[in-house]
């Protein structure tokens, strides 16, 4: 079981947001433990001081290091992963939170605006983590982030063993849009396929569609998908099928115009298949 301990000074913080939803499930059937820590317990002083302001001036406060040390010390061991939440950390992606979720035991540190001491991340920490490019006015944020993320690649914590699988990201592509009850809505009808009952058709259309919002809302992800398809392709020298991009563009042509409106794909033109 993978164990994850968030060293903050707002454990409340943490403790109240993973106690929802999939992850508090999760929690309660013992697939992962989280547990919050507080250098607080540390602080022997009458103010119980747990931060102090940066040598040199500057903006915000640096979390007291030795309070935050013995934090450190309280929880981690030989196979921890020691983590600290910062914007100057590598970018969290999909397969990031899925490397961390094979983890035994992970340490988030969660530095207040202002970070802590540099000579705690030389002997500390082993990753510098980021959850995208702005500034949050603590890590804790980040930290519940990559909690949430990996807890979906722990078998169990989704109804479905693989749904992290069929997700956004995995194929590298966005999720399709999806629909529910009642079949007419605000106008606008299911796309028929979705009716079927053809398992067969309904995968390959989901992926086609999920191919296709791709190119239009994420090129950047699209351009590396269809390297990869195209690799596929060249692999298995599909004799029946079409290259991958000119497949797709006769399955945006096959849409009916309704389908191509209720997906938002309506904007997309010939041109948009000229990679
Ligand atoms: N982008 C992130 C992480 C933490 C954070 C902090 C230095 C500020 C954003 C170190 C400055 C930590 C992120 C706390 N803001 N704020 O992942």
């Amino acid at each position: 079981m993978l164990k994850i301990d968030v060293i903050t000074l707002f454990p409340e913080m943490i403790q109240g947001a993973v106690s929802h939803g999939v992850l508090g499930q999760a929690l309660k059937g013992d697939l992962l433990s989280v547990q919050a820590h507080t250098p607080r317990e540390f602080a022997t002083d009458k103010h119980r001081t747990v931060d102090d302001r940066p040598f040199g001036g500057g903006d915000g406060m640096i979390m007291l290091s030795e309070t935050l040390e013995k934090s450190i010390q309280k929880v981690q061991h030989k196979n921890s992963k020691v983590i600290y939440l910062s914007p100057q950390g590598s970018v969290l992606t999909d397969d990031k939170a899925r490397e961390l979720s094979q983890a035994e035991h992970l340490v988030l540190i969660c530095g207040r605006y202002g970070g802590i001491d540099q000579r705690i991340i030389n002997t500390y920490v082993d990753e510098e983590i980021s959850i995208g490019d702005y500034v949050l006015s603590g890590g804790e944020l980040g930290a519940l982030v990559v909690i949430d993320a990996l807890s979906r690649f722990i078998p169990g914590v989704l109804g479905h063993v693989d749904s992290a699988d069929k997700d956004s990201f995995s194929e590298g592509l966005l999720e399709h849009p999806n629909f529910t009850r009642p079949r007419e809505y605000l106008g606008q009808d299911v796309p028929e396929v979705l009716l079927s009952g053809n398992h067969k058709l309904i995968a390959d259309w989901k992926e086609k569609v999920s191919a296709l919002v791709t190119l239009k809302k994420r090129p950047d992800l699209f351009i590396i998908y269809l390297a990869e398809e195209r690799e596929k392709y060249r692999a298995l020298k599909k004799k029946k099928t079409a290259e991958p991009l000119k497949e797709l563009f006769k399955f945006w042509q096959q849409l009916s115009p309704q389908d191509r409106e209720v997906l938002g794909l309506e904007d997309l033109n010939e041109e948009s298949f000229n990679g």
